[in-house]
């Protein structure tokens, strides 16, 4: 099957908003060609306006992504035996040679379990299942898990328990048409910047006919433009949806009718949430008991209640209750499935929704399969050729039981993909201590000179967005195909051709003999028939010919521009037909403040950065916008710890400590600090912030609480560096970013 031909069309590479972007060559329409730092030529992108997503809006990190595909790039595979040694180029046959002896000595020594890959919502689709159908299928380990462990995976848990199945039912035009829009835990204005202005807009069109309420204990850019913004103590917010429940019941704004047909479960939780008085709730919560009678007020009367969440809510030891208690009020309330109306989850990644789609995390199989489940297993297994019993029935270890197996000695091979743990992972140092007890670490990686690469054994160069053609799932459930449109870097190659080419070397030659990402496409798509993610239409050529789809899209389904919702005739996924209503009782923060840690520290994220920088870091309008990591903190909390304002502080958790330069603002709650989780050891201006941070994590996702740890803060007379900054590590590779090397 031969790649379809298109223009230059795709979607942008960053955050779940999924918007489209037209992408210009170097001096394009008869433009000056603009060069990066190292001479190469640019290309530009701008709004893409036949993008149902996004209709030609972009923010200044999509608008800045064509400066970010050629600097300081990986272009040939680098390998060394130990990480005391440098890293040697070896060509590409070595490293397979490499990786394939390791896996046939683990496999044939400590068996399958002894391998484990961590990847990321930035494959595209083909990579995350041909991962999965590496992993799962042939080697016989579910040991595939994703950084949507950190980022989505209570949403994917809180989805499945209280609907019957993962997807977020909403889609975009519901921000034009809801009555309320309840944002809880997001910064939607820095980290979902299109989706924000799109709301901004109707707000600025009919004030009255929208009324806007934030959630979040840091007023935000985004509680600029709240009707009501509720500064709730961190880690309340369950607490806070069963007091507003215990309001609208009060006030009968109810749906009986939907609660008798559509829903389960109600009896528990109504007794659940008598026990959530106002006084109760406000107290526990910060807020006034006036502030969350105005709040229910408004759900009891409102036509069109639309709720969107992002981390906030998803990074905490009990984010799932947090997402169910988030969609008990929708079921309440029967504010689903129609339109303006929904429980919707702001996707964090560009193909996070990709990724479960494919069944990128360790108890998932593709087409929102679970590995727990023999007819799924048994289906796949049919499907890919394979006898029967190999898939393993168990859920495999999740991103942070990966670290924890390593650190036993369990793990010979940690193969890390598309993601940069050494910044993004909590508990930094335990991190880092686990690999060095890993005989072979494996990352593939598009840039040279990340944290991660430091303590790798084998780097792999990996052809990225713009260099491959795959397809991404946005947060509405849009797919939209992302031509190659570039040559490779280097010799570098996409992460499905490296995944096939181990399948067949390590004897599946049928299974994974793919001449295009189209064909690896198809072979996906047809495994979603009849699945709540059904997309057994969609192919590179229909995506590329029509442009962006919503799933579902069974076969013979006709192409279309306009946006659907799931469930709009009541009928959920459940073994029963019905909704379920999740009756839980609030835990609070895994790690509260405390005598000698008084502070509760939340890692989160600026509007031009992108993650561990290895991206935007390269653009130097970004830099220019956020020269350097700040810890935020309120005055009163300044003064009572001494703090300056500009002045270094020392912010030290059970973990160990950190310096970083202090902004003091109103904004931020007291008893609260803030730092970006951005700026990784092997930056300047590092500030490790997840070396404070702890793993503690919900039962039911695994997501660790990332948002939250006890800290303490006190002036500092000078800059603590990060360990690595004075290793020889770091000469060692940056030796490899000398442009004659490159
Ligand atoms: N600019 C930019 N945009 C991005 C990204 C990026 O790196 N940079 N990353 C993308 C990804 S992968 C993701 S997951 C999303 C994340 O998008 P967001 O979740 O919107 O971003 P964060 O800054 O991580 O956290 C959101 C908010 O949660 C609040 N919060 C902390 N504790 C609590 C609490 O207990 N309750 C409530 N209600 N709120 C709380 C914080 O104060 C913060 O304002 O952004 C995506 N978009
Ligand atoms: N404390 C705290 N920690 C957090 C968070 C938080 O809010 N607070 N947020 C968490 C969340 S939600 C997320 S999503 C994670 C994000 O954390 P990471 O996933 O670690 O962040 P990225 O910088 O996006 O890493 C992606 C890597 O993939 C590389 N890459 C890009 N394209 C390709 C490709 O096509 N193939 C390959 N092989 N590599 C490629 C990039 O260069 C980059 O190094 O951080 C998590 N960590
Ligand atoms: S809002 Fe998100 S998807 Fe849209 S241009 Fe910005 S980073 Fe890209
Ligand atoms: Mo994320």
């Amino acid at each position: 099957m031969a790649e379809p031909t298109t223009n230059h069309h795709s979607q942008c590479p960053y955050c779940g908003v999924g918007c489209g972007l037209e992408l210009l060559p170097p001096g394009e329409a008869g433009k000056a060609v603009k060069r990066d730092a190292e001479g190469t030529p640019m290309w530009s992108s701008r709004g893409d306006r036949d993008h149902p997503s996004s209709l030609g809006q972009v923010c200044i990190k999509g608008a800045t992504v064509g400066e970010t595909l050629a600097r300081g790039r990986l272009n040939q595979p680098l390998y060394r035996a130990s990480l005391d040694q440098d890293f040697q180029p070896i060509a590409w046959d070595q490293a397979l040679d490499l990786l394939e002896g390791r896996i046939r000595s683990t496999l044939a020594g400590k068996g399958p379990q002894a391998i484990a890959m961590y990847g990321s919502g930035q494959f595209h689709t083909e990579d995350y299942y041909l991962a999965q159908k590496l992993l799962k299928g042939a080697l016989g380990t579910n040991n595939f898990d994703a950084n949507s462990r950190l980022c989505m995976s209570s949403a994917v848990a809180g989805y499945t328990r209280s609907l019957g199945s993962d997807g977020p039912p909403c889609c975009y035009e519901d921000l034009d048409q809801c009555a309320v829009a309840v944002l809880i835990g997001t910064n939607t204005a820095e980290c979902h910047p299109v989706l924000f202005q799109r709301l901004l807009k109707r707000k600025k069109r009919d004030p009255k006919g929208l009324t806007i309420v934030v959630v979040d204990p840091r007023a935000t850019d985004t509680s600029r433009i709240a009707d009501h913004h509720l500064a709730i103590a961190p880690g309340t917010d369950l607490a806070l949806l069963h007091g507003l429940a215990r309001l609208i019941v009060q006030d009968n704004g109810f749906d009986s009718d939907f609660i008798d047909e559509a829903t389960e479960g109600f009896a528990a939780y109504a007794k659940t949430i008598r026990t959530w008085t106002p006084a109760k709730v406000a107290a526990l919560c910060g807020i006034s008991e006036k502030e969350l009678r105005q709040v229910a007020r408004l759900w009891s009367r409102s036509q069109g209640v639309l709720s969107l969440w992002s981390m906030g809510v998803n990074q905490r030891r009990e984010g799932t209750a947090v997402v169910s208690g988030i969609i008990n009020l929708h079921l309440l309330t029967g504010q689903i499935g129609k339109p303006g109306a929904g429980p919707f989850s702001l996707t964090g990644q560009p193909n996070a929704m990709g990724g479960r789609e494919a069944g990128g995390l360790a108890h998932l199989l593709p087409g929102y399969r679970l590995v727990s489940n023999p007819e799924h297993r048994s289906e796949l297994e049919r499907a890919w050729g394979l006898p029967e019993g190999s898939i393993q029935p168990t859920p495999g270890l999740t991103a942070w039981q990966q670290v924890e197996a390593m650190e036993r000695g369990e793990l010979d091979l940690w193969w890390v993909a598309a993601t940069n743990p050494l910044v993004s992972m909590p508990n930094l140092e335990r991190v880092k201590a686990a690999m060095t007890r890993c005989p072979m670490v494996v990352v593939s990686e598009a840039y040279a000179d990340t944290e991660t690469s430091h303590y790798a054994h084998l780097l792999l160069p990996a052809a990225q967005w713009s260099e491959k053609a795959g397809a991404m799932t946005n947060s509405e459930r849009r797919v939209t195909f992302c031509p190659a449109f570039r040559p490779r870097h280097g010799t570098s190659r996409p992460d499905w051709e490296v995944f096939a080419e181990l399948g067949r070397r390590l004897g599946f030659v049928e299974q994974f003999s793919y001449v295009s990402s189209a064909e690896v496409y198809a072979e996906f798509t047809a495994l979603t028939a009849g699945r709540v993610c059904d997309m057994s239409g969609l192919s590179h050529q229909l995506l590329a010919q029509h442009g962006p789809q919503q799933w579902p899209f069974e076969t013979g389904r006709e192409p279309s521009n306009s946006s659907r919702r799931l469930y709009s005739d009541h009928r959920f996924p459940t073994s029963s037909g019905r909704a379920r209503f999740h009756a839980e009782d609030p835990l609070g923060l895994a790690e509260p403040p405390c005598e000698m840690y008084p502070l509760v520290l939340c890692v989160g994220r600026y509007l031009g950065q992108w993650h561990t920088m290895t991206r935007t870091g390269k653009v130097e309008r970004l830099r220019a916008m956020h020269p350097e990591p700040r810890l935020e903190m309120h005055p009163e909390d300044a003064a009572r710890f001494c703090i300056e304002a500009d002045g270094l502080a020392a912010i030290s958790s059970r973990r160990g400590t950190l310096t970083a330069r202090v902004t003091i603002s109103e904004r931020i709650r007291r008893g609260s600090v803030f730092l970006p989780m951005h700026w990784g050891f092997s930056q300047d201006n590092a500030c490790e912030a997840n070396a404070l941070m702890h793993e503690l994590a919900c039962p039911v996702s695994k997501q660790p609480e990332l948002k939250a740890t006890a800290v303490v803060v006190a002036p500092a007379v000078s800059v603590v560096k990060p360990i690595e900054q004075d290793s020889r590590r770091l000469e060692a590779l940056r030796r490899w970013l000398s442009p004659a090397l490159r």
